[in-house]
């Protein structure tokens, strides 16, 4: 009987809307980094593997090391409101390949201000890209106000969509007080330094066992659509007393009252 390694990783989710590069990113630091820091991935996708599978055909990380869960219709609430199923993920990981130094959490993006309970991750990352326009990071939010770390991502692409990346820098530390932002390439490898100096001095710190998880806040509120309600929806407040039921149930929808936008959308956990 083997037992039970309980060496914990630390934990790096990584947010932000669909198309800013959080894959890329990762397949970047699984690239730069594989060689010295024991990388695990965990994807979030609504009910397919495709971040995996990309991952994985990326050939940045052995296959095995890169696993999805499935989690139904609101990703957001699998990272943030019932987050077992990524728990189990990632503690199945941390297990299978003991001991890992980093597991990486992609979120799923189905929101623009989705962040990730420090329930789940140690810290995380939240990614805008300039393509997004320059205004982006001015407009603020949980995770651009509060993440441990905000990239401006493609910055390569800058003075093709007309954006200074200079100013939407200056913009985002603006609305975070000061905390950290980073203009990322992936062809700019001063920048890619700059990030995998970020995540070791982060792990150093979370080695000292002195690292608190920050709570970036919850997400905006938000309108799911729903033909069989009136008004053709509801909307979804995630203030903590209603919806963080200490319980870790979500009153997501599943009191079969307009259950359809949510078929099928209880997390399920993919052992692959
Ligand atoms: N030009 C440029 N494109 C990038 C960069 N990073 C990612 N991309 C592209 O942006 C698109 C979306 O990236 P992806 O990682 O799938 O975004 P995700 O939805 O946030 O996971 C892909 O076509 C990437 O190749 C970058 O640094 N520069
Ligand atoms: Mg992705």
């Amino acid at each position: 009987m083997t037992t039970p390694n309980t060496t914990r990783s630390f934990r790096l989710g990584v947010a932000g809307p669909v198309g800013t590069g959080k894959s890329s990113i990762i397949a970047l630091i699984c690239r730069e980094l594989s060689a010295e820091l024991r990388l695990g991935v965990i994807t979030n996708d609504i009910y397919t593997d495709e971040d995996a599978r990309f991952l994985r055909s990326a050939g940045v990380l052995e296959p095995e090391r890169i696993r999805a869960v499935e989690t139904g219709a609101c990703p957001h609430t699998a990272i943030r409101d019932d987050v077992t199923a990524n728990l189990l993920a990632v503690e199945d990981m941390e297990q299978d390949f003991a001991p890992l130094d980093v597991v990486l959490v992609e979120s799923g993006g189905d929101n623009l201000t989705a962040t990730f309970s420090p329930a789940l991750v140690d810290a995380q990352l939240f990614v805008l890209d300039v393509a997004g326009g320059g205004d982006v990071a001015r407009k603020g939010g949980p995770g651009i106000a509060r993440a441990d770390l905000l990239i401006v991502n493609k910055t390569d692409l800058a003075p093709y969509v007309g954006v200074d990346v200079g100013q939407m820098v200056a913009d985002g530390s603006a609305a975070r007080d000061g905390r950290p932002v980073l203009g990322l390439s992936r062809t700019d490898q001063v920048s890619v330094e700059g990030l995998k100096q970020w995540l070791r001095d982060m792990l150093a710190v979370f080695r000292t066992g002195t690292h608190v998880p920050v709570d970036p806040g919850p997400m905006a509120p938000h309108f799911h659509a729903d033909e069989s309600l009136p008004g053709g929806g509801f909307t979804h407040t995630h203030d903590e007393a209603h919806d963080h039921a200490h319980d870790g149930s979500h009153d997501h929808a599943h009191d079969g009252a307009h259950d359809d936008a949510h078929a099928g959308g209880e997390p399920t956990h993919a052992h692959s």
